[in-house]
């Protein structure tokens, strides 16, 4: 009897035990082995939530960034409406959203950072960093907040988008009297409308004939150079 007391008062523990063995993100695998490398990993962003499939990116300015968005191959149409963006879609081996309500649990726990590294079909590459980073809640359409600037060489794309509400084809919550997601093939935290179109349409380079459809970071770029690659990534910061 007292046995069977024992182990229904120590319930809660094993449980809670068996959650904590998955990391919240990827900067807690990389602070606890920093020579695992850059893949796929499974968080949980804490023990009753499902986890997630997320990359990993161990090596880019230091290392411990969990991926959110990212594009290399043209694979994935990224042309979806509101609630895939709200859940995710993809999968972390290839071309993925993490899905913003994924990214708001992952910002409301701690304080983050942002990297976005991105590559042209030349070879070059660059990035943007910002050293805050989060995404509010879905009553208030998940407004970006994103500041603190530092130049990779990409220039700043993103400042413009600070404190815009997510928008998709079939969800116009920007600034501009027209759909910024239908006018420009993608879904982001347009304003009127946008500096930077990372979920565009994959256009394979250059190609002004509509303009600023594609996979965008003007400051780097320009309006009608759709990249090969881009990712954007956060950082817990200590
Ligand atoms: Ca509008």
């Amino acid at each position: 009897m007292k046995l069977v007391l024992v182990l229904l008062l120590m319930a809660p523990v094993l449980i809670s035990c068996t959650a904590r063995l998955l990391p919240i993100d990827c900067s807690e695998i990389h602070s606890t082995d920093n020579r695992r490398p850059s893949g796929e990993y499974t968080i949980a962003h804490n023990g009753f939530r499902p986890p997630v499939q997320v990359h990993c990116d161990m090596e880019s300015v230091g290392g411990g960034w969990t991926v959110f968005q990212r594009r290399i191959d043209g694979s994935l149409n990224f042309y979806r409406p509101w609630d895939q963006y709200r859940s995710g879609f993809g999968s972390a081996a290839g071309e993925y959203w993490l899905g913003l309500e994924n990214i708001r649990r992952l910002t409301r726990q701690r304080w983050y950072e942002l990297l976005v590294i991105m590559e042209d079909f030349e070879g070059n590459k660059a990035f943007a960093r910002y050293s805050s980073f989060s995404v509010g809640a879905e009553q208030f359409g998940y407004t970006l907040r994103v500041s603190g600037f530092t130049d990779g060489g990409a220039g700043d794309a993103l400042s413009y988008h600070s404190g815009m509400k997510f928008s998709t084809f079939d969800k116009d919550q920007d600034t501009w009297p027209k759909n910024c997601a239908k006018s420009f093939n993608g879904a982001f935290w347009y304003k009127a409308c946008h500096f930077a179109n990372p979920n565009g349409a994959y256009r394979w380079g250059a190609d002004d004939t509509h303009y600023a459809v594609g996979v965008e970071w003007n400051q780097w770029k320009g309006n009608n150079y759709s990249l090969k690659a881009i990712s954007m990534m956060i950082r817990r910061v200590q």
